[in-house]
């Protein structure tokens, strides 16, 4: 129990569909920590940098083609790759604000028809965050805005089966933020609860695995 009292930083990840917002909120967010003086880094999964994360990047921008199952365990092998650093990060005081994690994984491929409890299984053991906000738009209010790009996964009719999934997935700890309002009350409203996780955690809130 000791070192379990530890402050830390906090792992905080946003999740939500594609055009919902959450990489401009992501910036936002690290830029209020570092302005009030709290030691933060912005994350994102995929992590194209990688090797693993080439594979992926490929894949998105349609160049490569894959089995669904096996572009699925690269990007759970993309999120193990990083494991260690980030728990070494969190451990060391450093918040990590994450576009993206183990959410997205289980969502976009369960939402091609594989099974959830198959995509979760090698989840199992990552860290788990202290914090999703969800950043809560319809299928059809995303896809008004300012269009998707090219990826693969950027067309209406499989982001509605994405929400779906993500609406299975979403637990208690979730905090959904509507993300339809203007993006200044978005940012209000995340902020508030980002401080009062990373406070949770600098008082030593215990770091879990997933899925508990
Ligand atoms: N995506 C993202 C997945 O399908 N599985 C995952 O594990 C992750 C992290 O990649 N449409 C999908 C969701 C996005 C796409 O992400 C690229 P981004 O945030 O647009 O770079
Ligand atoms: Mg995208």
């Amino acid at each position: 129990e000791g070192n379990s009292k530890e402050s830390r930083g906090a792992l905080v990840v946003l999740e939500g569909l594609d055009r919902s917002g959450k990489s401009s909120q992501c910036s936002r967010l690290v830029s209020l920590l570092e302005r009030r003086g709290i030691s933060a880094e912005l994350w994102r999964f995929p992590d194209r940098t990688t090797s693993v994360g080439q594979m992926i990047s490929s894949y998105l921008t349609n160049t490569s083609e894959l089995d669904d199952h096996t572009i699925h365990l690269l990007f759970s092998a993309n999120r193990w790759e990083k494991r260690s650093l980030m728990e070494t990060k969190l451990k060391t005081g450093t918040t990590l604000i994450v576009d993206r994690y183990s959410y997205s994984g289980v969502a976009f491929s369960s939402a091609k028809g594989l099974d959830m409890e198959w995509c979760k299984a090698p989840e199992i053991g990552l860290l788990a965050p202290d914090l999703v906000a969800y950043l809560d738009i319809s299928p059809e209010k995303a896809a008004e805005r300012g269009g998707y790009g090219g990826e693969r996964y950027e067309k209406l009719e499989f982001q509605k089966k994405v929400a779906d999934c993500y609406e299975v997935l979403r637990d208690v700890t979730w905090k959904a933020v509507d993300a339809c309002q203007p993006i200044e009350d978005v940012e209000k409203q995340l902020q508030e609860i980002v401080l009062d996780c990373v406070t949770e955690c600098q008082k030593g809130r215990p770091l879990f695995s997933l899925w508990s």
